[in-house]
């Protein structure tokens, strides 16, 4: 099917961030040498808005922080971002942080157990381990509210002379221009759009600037999936440098990823516009030409399929049809296509819509031993989000002895896809890891001696020029970026949405029916809204409710969910990703970024008809 295609950039790879670095290097080489570079990833729904305002703004695509920064900052924000659910372990850390005497600072629309109030106090205590509240001071802020909060923050710094100007004069551009925006700024304006009074603002401004400002910030989704994510993200580092609270100990930025791999998936070049110095080492290593012309992301490449430029579908793991906006035209293009394609270790629905010929081809899990040809046993490597590189062993029998691993896998496409066409040693290289990784060494800096270095216990740091005041950006300084205050504009009776995780799923992968913290049984299809907002629909707790989204003139319309009224700012709603994933418009994304909105999609709610 491959080869029958007009042009190789008929062709789509998806990669989830489950994928080893092993592997996503040897994907993303047969991807190249196939022709195309059509490599979407979840990525591009998840942090790419960080990673291109971080790249803009200092340089690098990810976090400058460690553990150790976290366990030692004095001020922590975490907005938009639920770790009592979605990265429980961090409160670990963040509780030592606390014991430490760190004062943490929450932005979010909901109240959410582990940072605030408890739903169950008992019972969260028993499950977090924690009596109080992390953090000290709740931002209840508007959906989309946190440009003007930020700027808020900021602007008090300013006007307080609470910066730090030796940082900003040797390390920075752009701070005049963005000084006078501050000043500009109305702060009646700046309470109405974030919804958060001058003096708490103020409050949170002048706690950053404490001690010796050793602030870390926190994000996640909350902020990254809205369509002006990359200008807010830039407020964050706006602030930070601002305070010159970055590229030293206990201070910096902190995206908090979500897959294992995902981090390390993009270093290994998963991304469909890498940078020219990767192609060129690339074609080095491996003698060949790689295309350059930059290829399809998520969302170009579902409406590729929709429109038939694309017919074949490729994914290294995840769960396309449900992780991505507009389910019901998501399903329409992977239809289309002549063949789609899952390597996976787990049956999804992904699985059961396919194109006219449809492959399931299950691989080992991470988990699972992963033994040689002379039966002794392999690892593979992943980078964690504070950019340590270390190795990966599977503990477990294997589920079948016929599994494949996903090297071995990815290996033998190559070879009888490229043919005659390509010089690798293909199958060399799906049977001894230790070859992939000698080439990775040789095409990502920063992987000298990886096979060496990998196997000491705990692994390694990858360089961070950020961390060490090395700024790799257009201007080579640190940029300010000045951008006009933005928020989500719903209509007269429109709410804007947030579509989120419960307690009892990982993505797509939905364990079971309670979201404890938030009080939820049994149930996933309920929307969270104000209860002021119900009253005025006429709605009583639990009644049947019908969402339709309204985009551009489009409707998209999710029946049946039960309305539950819930502690949270007026305007917003809330349901479960992927169940409300049908109303999220495939037209609607962040600007730059072109991650999908899916934490604001515009609904009017309504009791439900039948
Ligand atoms: N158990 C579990 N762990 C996971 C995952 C999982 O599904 N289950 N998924 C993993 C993945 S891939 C990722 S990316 C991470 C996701 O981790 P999170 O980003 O924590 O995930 P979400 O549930 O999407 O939660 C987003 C948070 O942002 C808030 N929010 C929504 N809109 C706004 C807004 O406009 N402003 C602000 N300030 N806050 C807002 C929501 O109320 C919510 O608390 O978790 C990872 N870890
Ligand atoms: N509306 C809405 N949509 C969202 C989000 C949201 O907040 N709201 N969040 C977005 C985010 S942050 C993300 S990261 C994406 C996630 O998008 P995906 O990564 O595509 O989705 P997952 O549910 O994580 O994929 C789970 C599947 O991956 C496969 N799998 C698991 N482990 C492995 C492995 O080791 N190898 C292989 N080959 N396969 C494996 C299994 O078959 C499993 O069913 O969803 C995005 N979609
Ligand atoms: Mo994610």
């Amino acid at each position: 099917e491959l080869n029958a295609l007009a042009s190789p950039d008929e062709a789509v790879f998806y990669t989830s961030g489950r994928a080893t670095n092993e592997a996503a290097f040897l994907y993303q080489l047969f991807v190249r040498q196939f022709g195309t570079n059509n490599l979407p990833d979840c990525s591009n729904m998840c942090h790419e808005s960080s990673g291109a305002a971080l790249g803009q703004s200092v340089g690098i695509g990810k976090g400058t922080v460690t553990l150790k920064d976290l366990e030692t900052a004095e001020t922590i924000l975490i907005i938009g971002q639920n770790p009592g659910t979605n990265h429980p372990r961090m409160l670990s850390s963040l509780q030592r942080a606390v014991e430490a005497g760190a004062e943490i600072i929450a932005i979010n629309p909901m109240k959410e157990a582990g940072l605030t109030g408890f739903m169950h106090p008992q019972q969260v205590k028993g499950v977090l381990g924690m009596a109080t509240p992390l953090a000290k001071q709740f931002m209840q802020v508007r959906a989309n509210g946190d440009q003007a909060l930020l700027k808020g923050i900021a602007k008090t710094l300013v006007e307080d002379g609470s910066i730090d100007r030796e940082f900003i004069s040797t390390h920075t551009l752009g701070f005049a221009d963005y000084e006078a925006h501050l000043r500009s700024l109305d702060w009646s304006e700046l309470e109405r759009v974030s919804g958060i009074s001058r003096s708490e603002i103020e409050k949170a401004a002048r706690q950053c600037a404490r001690g010796s400002r050793k602030v870390i910030t926190c994000w996640a989704m909350g902020l990254t999936q809205h369509k002006n994510a990359v200008a807010t993200i830039q407020e964050v580092v706006n602030i930070h440098l601002l305070l010159g609270a970055i590229g030293r100990e206990s201070a910096g930025l902190c995206p908090v990823r979500g897959h294992s791999n995902v981090q390390g998936d993009r270093t290994m070049g998963v991304f469909e516009k890498m940078p020219a110095w990767f192609h060129d080492n690339l074609d080095r290593e491996f003698s060949f030409q790689s295309p350059r012309h930059h290829g399809y992301d998520t969302v170009a490449a579902i409406k590729a399929m929709h429109e038939g430029r694309a017919k074949v579908f490729y994914a290294l793991g995840g769960n396309f049809l449900q992780a991505t906006p507009d389910t019901e035209y998501t399903a329409e293009a992977l239809r289309r296509c002549s063949l789609t394609v899952h390597i996976c270790t787990k049956l999804n629905r992904s699985h059961v819509i396919t194109g006219r010929t449809g492959l399931i081809l299950p691989c080992l899990g991470r988990s699972e031993r992963d033994l040689d040809e002379k039966g002794a046993p392999q690892f593979l490597t992943v980078e964690n989000s504070m950019s340590v590189v270390h190795a990966s062993h599977g503990k477990l029998d294997p589920a079948s002895p016929h599994l494949l691993s996903e090297p071995q896998i990815i290996a033998r496409t190559a070879a009888a896809t490229l043919k005659g066409r390509t010089s690798v040693p293909w199958l060399d290289l799906g049977r001894d890891y230790d070859l992939i990784r000698d080439r990775i060494e040789r095409v990502v800096p920063g992987f000298e001696d990886f096979n060496n270095r990998v196997r000491k216990p705990g692994g390694f740091y990858l360089p961070n020029n950020a961390r060490d005041l090395k700024w790799d950006t257009a201007t080579g300084k640190a940029n300010f970026a000045t951008h006009p205050l933005s928020c989500v504009q719903p209509a007269e009776g429109q709410l804007v949405l947030q579509t989120f995780r419960s307690h009892d799923q990982f993505n797509t992968t939905v364990y079971g029916l309670n979201d404890r913290y938030r009080g939820i049984g049994n149930e996933r299809r309920v929307v969270f809204m104000n209860p002021q907002d119900m009253k005025k629909r006429g709605l009583s707790p639990l009644q049947a409710v019908d969402m339709v989204s309204e985009h551009s003139g489009q409707t998209r319309v999710a029946r049946r969910f039960l309305a539950v009224p819930y502690d949270m700012p007026s305007g917003s709603a809330a349901a479960y990703f992927p169940e409300a994933n049908v109303l999220v418009p495939i037209d609607s994304f962040a600007d730059v970024s072109l991650t999908p909105t899916s934490k604001s999609v515009l609904i009017r709610v309504s009791a439900s008809a039948d």
